[in-house]
């Protein structure tokens, strides 16, 4: 059996009001941040409280060249088009056992839910905690959402996809998990200036982060890249230098964009979220990065704290090629 082609699958910020881009033909989900970002109903929209750190705040949008259908099982939120799936659940720690029950029950949930479809190949995962690096030691939130991730993913992945855990501003038992998944497999990339995450040693916890540095969609459709920050072998690079560790992430970005076969270089199909713990840094970040990037790469910075206390800046987003196939979904409902 042969599986049907992929639709083009893209993501690009839009500055348009939520129920416009809902409406547009093939959106398959629709990111709003902090607190000003639209609630909906739709099992699409999803509001991140990450609070923005940049004037013009667009939404995330999702795009496949194809048909959408979309729902709810339970607590997930879900839409699929084109051999794509979009899955969501987001829940209240204190209500499922605390942190680590929490996040072993949101994987199994979305786990279980997308083992039953036929997009079952899980590629890039977002997850946002409420006061990630709350408590001491292995106490620490994220050390505690990192075991309990771990073993919800373990009836459900072969090999772990690309990802990113970041700190929010929102209900500190807030917990958000969602996902990106297709009817074919993708290829996992590492990179070989950092130890992969699932292999760094005790001293970061109990139980190893369990992402890829990024992932190759396939169909040859784009570069997932999960989040990035200044890690070297397994180490935190320039503590207290934002702008050393800026620097250090997009030497990251370039080897890893090598690594997965691409020459490195972001461009207008290439959308960035830059995330900042401290937004007095945000000014001295964009400055970097008016520098040191093609003014037509898309960026969103974000006040977001990162799992690790001595990382200040962290960077994830997508390579779409920008040529036709890109142009084929940027068609995709462009009303203007
Ligand atoms: C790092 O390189 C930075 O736990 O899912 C980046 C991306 C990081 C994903 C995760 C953590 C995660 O280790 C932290």
């Amino acid at each position: 059996m042969t599986a049907p082609a992929l639709a083009p699958f893209a993501v690009r910020y839009r500055s348009d009001d939520a129920p416009r881009l809902l409406d547009d033909p093939g959106t398959l989900a629709l990111i709003g941040f902090g607190a000003g970002a639209a609630t909906s109903a739709d099992p699409r929209a999803l509001r991140v409280p990450l609070a923005p750190l940049q004037d013009a705040v667009p939404h995330e949008q999702w795009v496949v060249d194809a048909a959408v259908s979309y729902g709810r099982d339970g607590a997930v939120r879900w839409a699929a088009g084109g051999g794509w799936l979009y899955a969501a659940i987001e829940l209240d720690e204190a209500a499922h056992g605390g942190a680590e029950a929490a996040a072993e029950y949101a994987y199994r949930r979305l786990g279980a839910f997308t083992a039953a479809r036929p997009e079952r190949h899980v590629q890039r995962i977002w997850n946002y905690l409420g006061a990630i690096n709350a408590g001491e030691g292995d106490d620490e939130h994220y050390r505690r959402f990192c075991s309990g991730r771990a073993r919800g993913m373990a009836p459900y992945f072969a090999a772990y996809p690309a990802a990113t855990a970041i700190g929010h501003g929102g209900a500190p038992g807030l917990l958000q998990v969602y996902w990106l998944a297709a009817t074919a497999p993708g290829v996992a990339v590492e990179n070989p200036r950092q130890v992969s995450a699932w292999r760094y040693p005790r001293q970061y916890g109990p139980t190893a982060p369990t992402f890829a540095r990024a992932e190759r969609l396939p169909g040859e459709t784009g570069l997932a890249i999960s989040g990035t920050a200044a890690v070297v072998g397994h180490a935190t690079r320039h503590a207290g230098d934002v702008l050393a560790q800026l620097d250090e992430t997009l030497a990251n970005l370039d080897a890893l964009q090598a690594a997965a076969g691409l020459a490195s270089g972001f461009d207008a199909a290439s959308p960035l979220k830059v995330y900042v713990r401290e937004p007095r840094d945000a000014r001295a970040i964009a400055a970097r990065l008016r520098a040191r990037l093609a003014p037509e790469v898309p960026r969103l910075l974000l006040q977001g704290d990162i799992c690790r206390r001595d990382l200040l800046v962290e960077i994830d987003g997508w390579r779409f090629e920008s040529g036709e196939r890109g142009a084929a979904v940027k068609g995709v409902g462009s009303r203007e």
